[in-house]
């Protein structure tokens, strides 16, 4: 039996047939479209109606990842500015309107850290980061995700990265998304006398242009430090590192390099995520079957 699940992030809406068998998922009809980026209720509304409508008949569940604090059914973004400045959104009932199919919700990057996990026999106590849109997380203590009363536990993008920092989009000042993420890369590479974006910012770090190395390496810097954090605090053993630009090639050899220059208490193991551009979609999947 299929799980139609959606991770919607801050720039991109994914969805697809998923089937777990044990460590393995079969994700199929894969598709994707553009997050809709103004503050209108009614836009994502849209949005997630033609998926339901799309795969009508194709699954018995519905489960959703989705950017921002997850909670009865509600989506809060923390930071509005990545979700087209919408800050509330009744997700669970924009879905029921178009479905009487049973529906999980759950934040993407903790979804993604669930997935992740999977592959992880060997530990107790794991974190997955996203740098995406935002930077996001979740964390697995004693083998479960810790979700947190309100659903706000992982949400360290929103850690201090530089206390000198820009305003983050949440309100408070330096904080890691707001030095690290995609969009922070944007707003840094718009300014150039050759502005460009996100992957093209890539390309040029990776062809050795300086001004990009200088801004990939800053973001890289900001990531490391949030994982030697999370190593002293909760003495995590491993950290997977995802979304888009923590998926782009070079990035991860970046964070380790800075992650190496800082004792060896704060180095916990760094891997790629295994199912990279799917561990939300693969993580909503999971917890439609095994949550508590
Ligand atoms: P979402 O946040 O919706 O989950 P992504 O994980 O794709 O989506 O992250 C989107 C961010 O990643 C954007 O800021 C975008 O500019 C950036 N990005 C997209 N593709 C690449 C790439 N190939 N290399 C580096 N950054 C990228
Ligand atoms: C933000 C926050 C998190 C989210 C993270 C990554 C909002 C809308 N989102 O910190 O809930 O997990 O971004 O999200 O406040 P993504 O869109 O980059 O995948």
């Amino acid at each position: 039996t299929a799980c139609l699940a959606i991770d919607v992030g801050g720039t991109k809406i994914a969805a697809a047939l998923v089937t777990l068998n044990d460590k393995d998922a079969q994700v199929e009809q894969r598709m994707q479209i553009h997050t809709p980026q103004n503050p209108s209720a009614e836009a994502l509304d849209i949005a997630l109606a033609e998926i339901l409508q799309k795969f009508e008949g194709q699954f018995d569940k519905v489960s959703v990842a989705s950017t921002g604090i997850i909670q009865n059914g509600i989506l809060t973004a923390l930071n509005p500015k990545n979700l087209g400045n919408l800050a509330f959104f009744p997700l669970e009932e924009s879905v029921k309107k178009h479905t009487d199919k049973p529906i999980t919700l759950l934040n993407d990057a903790q979804a993604a850290g669930c997935a992740e996990f999977l592959r992880q026999d060997d530990i107790e106590n794991f974190a997955f980061i996203t740098v995406s849109t935002g930077v996001g997380g979740g964390i697995i203590l004693n083998r479960k995700l810790f979700t947190g009363t309100n659903g706000v536990a992982g949400h360290i993008g929103h850690s201090l990265a530089d206390p000198n920092g820009e305003v983050c989009g949440c309100g408070r000042v330096g904080c890691v998304e707001a030095v690290a993420a995609g969009r922070a890369i944007a707003r840094d590479a718009a300014k150039w006398d050759n502005p460009c974006e996100p992957p093209e910012v890539f390309e040029r770090f990776r062809a050795g242009d300086l001004q990009a190395v200088t801004l990939v390496e800053k973001s890289a810097k900001a990531i490391a430090h949030l994982i030697a954090d999370l190593k002293i605090n909760l003495d995590i053993q491993r950290i997977a590192l995802g979304g888009s630009v923590g998926l782009a090639e070079g990035y991860l050899a970046r964070v380790e390099h800075f992650l190496a220059e800082m004792p060896a208490i704060y180095r916990p193991e760094i891997v790629r995520a295994y199912y990279a551009q799917d561990a939300g979609l693969i993580g909503a999947a999971w917890w439609a079957e095994n949550q508590e």
